[in-house]
């Protein structure tokens, strides 16, 4: 199934010779001092490799090198591999503070995901978000070639579209928000929700995950701009004549295919059987992974299954509970304190259900390799997926891809923007922890002719919907080939 939209994909990608300029926040490289530079681990990489394969393209981003501080021996980053270059943009420690850390984590993300940790407005951080959106937007314009296509990717950059297009009219910008766009109840407090909406129209094509947040977009593009958007489009007065910007849906997806041939490597099969018996080959064990951040419903997930274990619903010295998170913003307060919330819970509930050589939770605080990732996903009876609010989540379409038995249960919060497209998984509200405790315990007792049919239609779905075909669909628009 994802050959076909595999090749469809690069069919379109040759039919095209309009150059591509990707930017975002970071580039997809990191530095390693012992290897140098070398590509970098993430979803953003990985999503953009079939639109990059047959394309000359330019990605302008950050690279994690500080302007000030003369790089500490850090050498630039090399400037292109096959037909991808190289632009880095220098920040400063206190652009990456005021611009990264202060108002994009912590003010644009807690917004956009529900306000769940309360949003922090620094007048001075919006400024400095301004002045980052501007630096790179004026490296755009320095190096996109003529009439070339522009992809601008997620929240961080959400003023550069208007930037661009008043330096640079002749590009073709189309922006993808990677987090969800929140109504209008909540984005109304964004004190700059005027430059935000602006900023954002100044793209020929506006994406968001789901419809909702295409909807959200346009009920506030009507409200505070007072311009009245017609379907999935918007007309606006520009000095030049009008302009239609097209606002739509593009559900991210996985790369189905590597996921599959991962869980079928004999490897990767090896370690899921050993990383069982390194458990003590449980009856159930259930799985979550993710980065570790208040949005994606660590703690009540561990309080769920803790209570499961406690009522006796679910037997402590049969069931293993496996949480990984990945480290992630440690500079920022909130991160700090969901980190130290999550590691009370899980030596709270080890103390008070474990017995020696019995420890019902387990927690790894780590980066992982792609294979010891996917070891876990086929090592999983259970994986339970329960943000309180989340973009996407390419975590519970990786654990379905590598089902390649079409066994196993997914446990998938309502708030994600996959539950639209995996309706037949176990879904609940991670506020409801009675109905969570409910769905956890049906999850792992379920029949193994109901556990198969559902996996088999999730199967269908992630398949359907790959990263091949959303790369695809959102280059086809950007284009204009499906027609205005
Ligand atoms: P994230 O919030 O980072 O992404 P998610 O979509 O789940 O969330 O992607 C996480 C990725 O990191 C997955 O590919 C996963 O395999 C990987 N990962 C997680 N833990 C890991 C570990 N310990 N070691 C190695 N890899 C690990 C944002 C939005 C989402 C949206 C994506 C893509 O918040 O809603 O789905 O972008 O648009």
């Amino acid at each position: 199934m994802s050959e076909t939209s595999g090749q469809r994909a690069e069919q379109e990608h040759r039919d095209s010779d309009q150059e591509l300029v990707v930017v975002a926040n970071r580039l997809p490289l990191e530095y390693d001092p012992e290897t140098g530079w070398r590509p970098a681990p993430g979803g953003l990489v990985t999503a953009m490799e079939s639109v990059l394969r047959d394309k000359d393209a330019t990605w302008i981003g950050w690279s994690g090198r500080y302007e000030d501080d003369r790089h500490q021996d850090v050498p630039p980053p090399p400037t292109g591999s096959g037909n991808l270059h190289i632009e880095e943009v220098l920040l400063t420690r206190a652009e990456v503070a005021g611009y990264y850390e202060g108002l994009s984590n912590g003010a644009i993300w807690p917004l956009y995901h529900d306000a769940i940790v309360t949003p922090i407005y620094h007048r001075t951080q919006f400024d400095t978000y301004r002045r980052v959106n501007e630096k790179f937007a004026r490296r755009v314009a320095q190096s996109a070639p003529p009439g070339a296509l522009v992809w601008v990717h997620d929240y961080q950059l959400q003023l550069l579209p208007r930037m661009l297009r008043q330096l640079r009219p002749d590009l073709r910008i189309g922006f993808f928000l990677h987090i969800p766009f929140p109504p209008a109840e909540i984005f109304s407090q964004f004190p700059w929700r005027r430059q935000i909406l602006e900023g954002l129209l100044g793209s020929d094509l506006v994406g968001f995950h789901t419809k909702d947040g295409a909807v959200n977009f346009l009920r506030l593009v009507r409200k505070f701009l007072a311009l009245r958007p017609g379907g999935d489009r918007v007309v606006v007065d520009e000095l030049s004549g009008t302009r239609t910007v097209r606002v739509d849906a593009f559900p991210i997806g996985i790369r189905t295919q590597d996921f599959v041939e991962l869980a079928n490597s004999p490897e990767v099969q090896d370690r899921a059987r050993e990383i069982r018996a390194d458990l003590g080959d449980p009856k159930t064990l259930m799985l979550g992974v993710d980065r570790l951040d208040y949005t994606k419903g660590i703690d009540v997930r561990i309080r769920a299954v803790t209570e499961l274990l406690e009522d006796g619903d679910l037997d402590p010295t049969e069931t293993v509970f496996v949480q990984v998170a990945t480290p992630s913003r440690e500079n920022v307060e909130e991160y700090q304190r969901i980190r130290e919330d999550v590691e009370l819970l899980v030596s709270r509930a080890n103390g008070d259900i474990g017995k020696l050589g019995v420890t019902p939770v387990h927690y790894l605080h780590q980066n992982m390799p792609r294979t010891e990732l996917a070891a876990m996903y086929v090592a999983a009876d259970v994986m339970l997926v329960t943000p309180f609010r989340d973009g996407m989540n390419l975590v519970a379409k990786e654990y379905v891809a590598c089902r390649v038995h079409e066994d196993g249960a997914l446990v998938l919060s309502e708030f994600t923007g996959a539950a639209n497209q995996m309706a037949e998984a176990w879904l609940v509200n991670p506020y409801d922890i009675d109905g969570m405790k409910g769905a956890i315990l049906d999850a792992a007792t379920a029949s193994p002719e109901e556990a198969h049919a559902r996996m088999a239609a999730l199967r269908h779905g992630v398949f359907e919907h790959d990263v091949e075909r959303w790369a695809s669909d959102f280059m086809r628009d950007l284009e204009g080939r499906r027609g205005w």
